[in-house]
């Protein structure tokens, strides 16, 4: 399966995105083909409407202390939802549909997750830390959100005026 990033301001990022209501080969396709996308491109999280599938799909590998993403570390998450959230911290987040912007961001710290994994099954996880809010920032495409919608009205402005110029210039390269 060809997959490529879409990127804003492309509407599609805006879709609302559908329940994983069969487990098939199909899915499994969807989120091996992710995986290597993700990883591709520097990412550490991904989710399927990024790849223009509007489904509750998301992919994460969270570097280690070597800063290696490892296979073992790929988290496959399925119509997560999030039952208790707790803390607050502050990080510098950046996204594969919005290249070249960084900006930092308030989150939960801790949080408590449901989800399924490839094949249906029920599973729980408790996050901290960049997992925690990588989960946010990916759950939040899943409800058509961009990290930069949280930004304030003066610091929107800025970054619309400086991505504008960012598309323009590349392309013209
Ligand atoms: C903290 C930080 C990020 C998240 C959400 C997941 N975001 C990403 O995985 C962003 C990846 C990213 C990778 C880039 O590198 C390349 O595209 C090669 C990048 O660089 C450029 O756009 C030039 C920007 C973002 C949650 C929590
Ligand atoms: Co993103």
């Amino acid at each position: 399966m060809k997959l490529t990033i879409v990127e804003y301001p492309d509407k599609r990022l805006r879709l609302k995105s559908k329940e994983v209501k069969v487990f098939d080969a199909k899915l499994h396709e969807l989120l091996d083909a992710m995986n290597p996308i993700m990883i591709n491109t520097n990412g550490i999280g991904l989710a399927a409407i990024q790849v223009a599938h509007p489904v509750q799909v998301l992919v994460l590998n969270i570097p280690d202390e070597e800063g290696e993403q490892t296979p073992e570390n790929l988290l496959e998450i399925i119509n997560p939802i999030i039952s208790k959230k707790s803390g607050e911290t502050m990080y510098q987040e950046g996204c594969l549909s919005v290249p070249k912007f960084y900006e930092d961001i308030k989150r939960s710290e801790f949080l408590t997750l449901h989800f399924q994994d490839r094949d249906g099954n029920t599973r729980t996880l408790e996050a901290e830390g960049l997992l925690s809010i990588a989960i946010q920032h990916e759950m939040d495409h899943l409800e058509g959100v961009l990290f930069i919608d949280k930004l304030s009205y003066s610091r929107r402005k800025k970054f619309e005026k400086e991505y504008k110029r960012m598309l323009k210039e590349r392309k013209e390269s």
